[in-house]
C-alpha cells in the first residue's frame, strides 16, 4: 500500500527524471472582486482525473512526456510579499535543475514570483532578455489598485518593469482603465479584442518576432468568454473561446523557447458546475504537451 498523494494526471516522474515541474500557488489575497482562486491548484488536480491523459490534437500523451507535480507551496495569507518571494524560490529552485516550471495560480499576481525568477536565471547565465506573451481579459497594467502596488491588477505593469518596452506582448485585452491603454501604446505590444471579438490572427506576426528568444507565457483564463469560462473572479464579456485559445497555445509551444508558463485565475466557488475546472485541466494537458 502506499499513500495517497494525488499529482496532476499523468505527472507521476521524478524530480531528476523530469523536464517539466508543475507547482500550484495558491494565493487570492489581492482579488478585487470574486475571491477563491486559491483553491484552483487543488481542484485542479482532483479533477484533472476525469480527463484523458491522450491528446488526439497533438497525439501525444502525458506519459510520453515526464513532468513531475510538486504540490503546492506554502504561502502566508495576506501579505504579498513574502508570497512573491516564496513563489520566486520555488521556480529559482526549477530553473537551476534545468527544468521548465509551470505554475498553477492562484490569481494573476503569483505570475511575478515566478517571472523574477526567469528574468534572473537568464540574466546570469546568459546575459540575454526574457519577453512575456500574455493572454488575458485585462490590461493588468495599473501602477497600483487602491493603494496597493502589488496586486492582479498591476502584475503587468511590474513585469514590464522588469522586462523592459516592447517586451510585453498582451492578447485578448478587452478591459482596463483609458491610462492603461494609454501606457500599453507606448511601452508594450497590445492585441486588444475588437467589437466583434477576440482574434488571435496577429499571433503569427508575434511569433515572428519572438523566435529564438527566452518567452515567458502567462495565461489568465479570464481571457476567455464567460460563456465558456464562467468561473474566474472577473469574467469580462468578448473573450475567445476554448478552441482559439487552445490553436494560440499549441502554435507557441511549437515554435517558441518557452522558459516558464503559468495558467491562473480559475476561481473554484465561481464555478458551480465544475465545467470551468475541467476546461482548466484540459488546458494544463495541453500546454504540457504543446511545450515538450
Ligand atoms: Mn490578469
Amino acid at each position: 500500500m502506499l499513500p495517497e498523494i494525488k499529482s496532476f494526471i499523468g505527472c507521476e516522474s521524478s524530480f531528476e527524471e523530469a523536464a517539466a515541474v508543475i507547482f500550484g500557488a495558491p494565493y487570492d489575497c489581492t482579488a478585487s472582486y470574486r475571491p477563491g482562486a486559491r483553491f484552483a491548484p487543488s481542484a485542479i488536480r482532483n479533477e484533472s482525473y476525469g480527463i484523458e491523459t491522450y491528446s488526439h490534437y497533438q497525439d501525444k500523451d502525458l506519459s510520453d512526456i515526464s513532468v513531475f507535480d510538486s504540490g503546492d507551496i506554502e504561502l502566508p495569507f495576506g501579505d504579498p510579499v513574502p508570497v512573491i518571494e516564496a513563489i520566486r524560490e520555488r521556480t529559482a529552485e526549477i530553473l537551476a535543475a534545468d527544468k521548465l516550471p509551470v505554475m498553477l495560480g492562484g490569481e494573476h499576481l503569483v505570475t511575478l514570483g515566478a517571472f523574477k525568477a526567469v528574468c534572473e536565471h537568464f540574466a546570469d547565465k546568459y546575459g540575454s532578455d526574457v519577453y512575456v506573451i500574455q493572454f488575458d481579459a485585462h490590461c493588468d497594467l495599473r501602477r497600483d489598485y487602491l493603494g496597493q502596488q502589488l496586486s492582479h491588477a498591476s502584475v503587468m505593469r511590474l513585469c514590464h518593469d522588469i522586462a523592459g518596452d516592447g517586451h510585453i506582448y498582451q492578447f485578448g485585452i478587452r478591459s482596463g482603465e483609458r491610462s492603461e491603454f494609454e501606457f500599453a501604446k507606448k511601452h508594450t505590444k497590445m492585441y486588444p479584442a475588437a467589437v466583434s471579438g477576440v482574434s488571435f490572427e496577429k499571433l503569427p506576426e508575434a511569433i515572428e518576432e519572438l523566435r529564438g528568444k527566452n518567452v515567458y507565457l502567462t495565461i489568465d483564463t479570464d481571457v476567455l468568454d464567460p460563456a465558456f469560462f464562467p468561473g474566474t473572479g472577473t469574467p469580462e464579456a468578448g473573450g475567445a473561446d476554448f478552441g482559439q485559445l487552445l490553436s494560440a497555445i499549441i502554435m507557441i509551444g511549437k515554435e517558441l523557447n518557452i522558459v516558464g508558463a503559468d495558467i491562473n485565475e480559475l476561481s473554484p466557488p465561481c464555478d458551480q458546475s465544475g465545467a470551468s475546472t475541467a476546461l482548466v485541466c484540459k488546458l494544463t494537458r495541453e500546454l504540457l504537451l504543446a511545450l515538450l
